[in-house]
């Protein structure tokens, strides 16, 4: 049976992330994307002067069609949200329309880099965001998220690996199986810390740093762990090493094309793949 995701980001008519992103890679992935656009943008908020047309009012109205139209998803899928209200909606949906053995994956996008993006910057969007991650199974928080989450200063959180093994075992304690951190920088390598919480088993999977910040790879990397993870017989590991991998590639291919970083990254021409 083929899986179905209920995508909840906002769209970016231009920069390659959130929706655009999910859908092309979970469609590649072989399963249906449902998007629930949370926002509508001209363009990603690292440029200047875009539109941004806010869709929180419409999102009640959604959890209740799909009721109403009896849908149930294999994935509640969530990443850039823009208040509490939003993050309330996911939860809802969460509530009423997974399938038995749905897996919520929690993309708590607040930051990058030791900043908080703008929506980030108040302490109750912070515990919302907690909130959001203790309803789900899974969550891709990149170092500074982590520190946002754990309520320490994401300027001054380390990298190295004994502190981020705590850190995913604290973040455990907030209610998700499995835990991803992204980003994660090691002897000129990039790549991503995996726990799951059950088990106790962890790991870390790296690959080349290709010299160059794309905005909205975390989003690809979410995407692509979600739609490995949906693939019977794959596990947390293999779903990472996946996702670190296409990452370094769309990067590595993007860097020899020469486009502005600030674009994202070309994944559109190594889509096929993700497929199986
Ligand atoms: O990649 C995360 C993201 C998603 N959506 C919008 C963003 C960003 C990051 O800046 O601006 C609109």
């Amino acid at each position: 049976m083929q899986k179905k995701v209920a995508a909840v980001h906002d769209i970016s008519g231009f920069g390659r992330c959130s929706l655009t992103t999910a859908i092309a890679v979970l469609s590649a992935c072989g399963h249906q994307c449902c998007p629930v656009p949370s926002a509508v943008l001209s363009a990603h908020t690292a440029y200047e002067g875009i539109t941004y047309r806010d869709l929180t009012e419409d999102l009640p109205g959604y959890v209740h069609s799909f009721e109403t139209l009896g849908l149930t998803f294999d994935a509640i899928y969530s990443g850039y949200l823009s208040s509490g209200r939003q993050i309330e909606q996911v939860i809802r949906l969460a509530e009423h329309c997974a399938a038995p053995g749905c897996i919520t994956l929690v993309d708590p996008v607040m930051g990058d880099n030791g900043k908080p993006y703008t929506v980030a910057q108040d302490a109750s969007f912070i515990s919302d965001m907690r909130a959001l991650c203790r309803h789900a199974d899974v969550i891709t928080p990149n170092v500074t998220e982590v520190a946002m989450l754990l309520g320490e200063d994401p300027r001054a959180f380390g990298e190295g690996r004994e502190e981020i093994e705590q850190a995913m075992r604290r973040l455990a304690g907030l209610g998700p199986k499995d835990i991803i951190v992204t980003g994660l920088r090691e002897r000129g390598r990039i790549g991503a810390a995996y726990y799951h919480a059950q088990s106790g088993q962890s790991g870390f999977c790296f690959s080349g740093e290709v010299p160059a910040y794309f905005p909205g790879t975390g989003d690809l990397f979410a995407s692509v762990l979600l739609g490995v993870l949906l693939r019977d017989g794959e596990s947390l590991q293999s779903s990472t090493r996946r996702a670190v991998d296409y990452v370094h590639d769309c990067a590595q291919y993007t860097l020899e094309q020469k486009t502005p970083p600030i674009d994202g990254v070309q994944f559109e021409c190594l889509l096929s793949r993700l497929i199986k």
